[in-house]
């Protein structure tokens, strides 16, 4: 299952990536070319999901990807619309940094009977929106606050009592598209209180700031917007590097 082979990794200290595929932004009538690009990248696993997807085609689009790649497929979903049985994994997320209790709970309780009774692997994940220099959708669409920037106390405390209550993942994000990374100072202090596998994401673009990512505590480092914009950008993202 994709949350214990990911625990597993993060224990033994592997740093990971993914590309993030908006299915809005990528038609699915491009997504073969796409993905077998991806396949010769270093990236670890393919998320798919959005803020706002106008196509009704979502369970489709997983399943084409599926039989394109053997890289391990996880729902990033923007809404309960986003679930399909193709996906390895659906991170559950609650945004727990905002007070919409639409996106805490009440998304969740009308799609749990169907994700229980779905092959996918459930992630508990508390998604916690930090500000931006700019409104990003996800802030926008999920109608909350997103942490300060300045206020790393305020996302540890929220870290912490999202794993406290049960969470198995978290979640940092400055949205897609942000101007600006979630700074590091917030990532340490969140990796400092939880030792739940941490994915960041929201506007890193070159390699220096996937290993900043990494060296201040993320284990899976998201990069979406800008491989979007520039397909063969993928291919300047590596591993092997001695960034400790
Ligand atoms: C967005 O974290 C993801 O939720 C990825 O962000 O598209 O800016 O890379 P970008």
């Amino acid at each position: 299952m994709i949350d214990v082979e990911i625990k597993e990794r993060v224990k033994e200290g592997e740093k990971m990536w993914a590309i993030l595929i908006d299915p809005d932004k990528l038609p699915l009538e491009d997504i073969t070319d796409f993905i077998l690009m991806v396949n010769k990248s270093t990236c670890d696993f393919i998320l798919v999901g959005g803020s706002l997807i106008n196509h009704g085609m979502f369970n489709e689009y997983v399943k084409k990807i599926k039989e394109l790649t053997s890289k391990k497929v996880i729902i990033f979903p923007g809404n309960n619309l986003q679930l399909s049985n193709h996906a390895d994994g659906l991170l559950f997320l609650s945004l727990i940094s905002g007070r919409n209790p639409d996106l805490l709970i009440g998304q969740h309780v009308k799609v749990a009977q169907q994700v229980k009774e779905s092959n996918v692997c459930t992630m508990p994940c508390g998604y916690i929106l930090v500000e931006s220099n700019k409104l990003t959708s996800a802030v926008y669409m999920s109608e909350s606050l997103p942490i300060p920037r300045d206020k790393p106390d305020i996302a540890a405390a929220t870290a912490l009592a999202g794993t406290l209550l049960g969470l198995q993942f978290l979640y940092l994000d400055t949205g897609s598209g942000a101007d600006g990374n979630v700074q590091t100072n917030i990532v340490k202090a969140v990796k400092e209180v939880t030792e739940v596998p941490l994915f960041i994401g929201g506007g890193i673009c070159n390699q220096q700031q996937l290993e900043s990512a990494w060296k201040s505590g993320a284990d899976i480092v998201v990069v979406g917007t800008s491989i979007e914009k520039h397909y063969n950008q993928m291919f300047e993202f590596k591993k092997d590097v001695a960034w400790s």
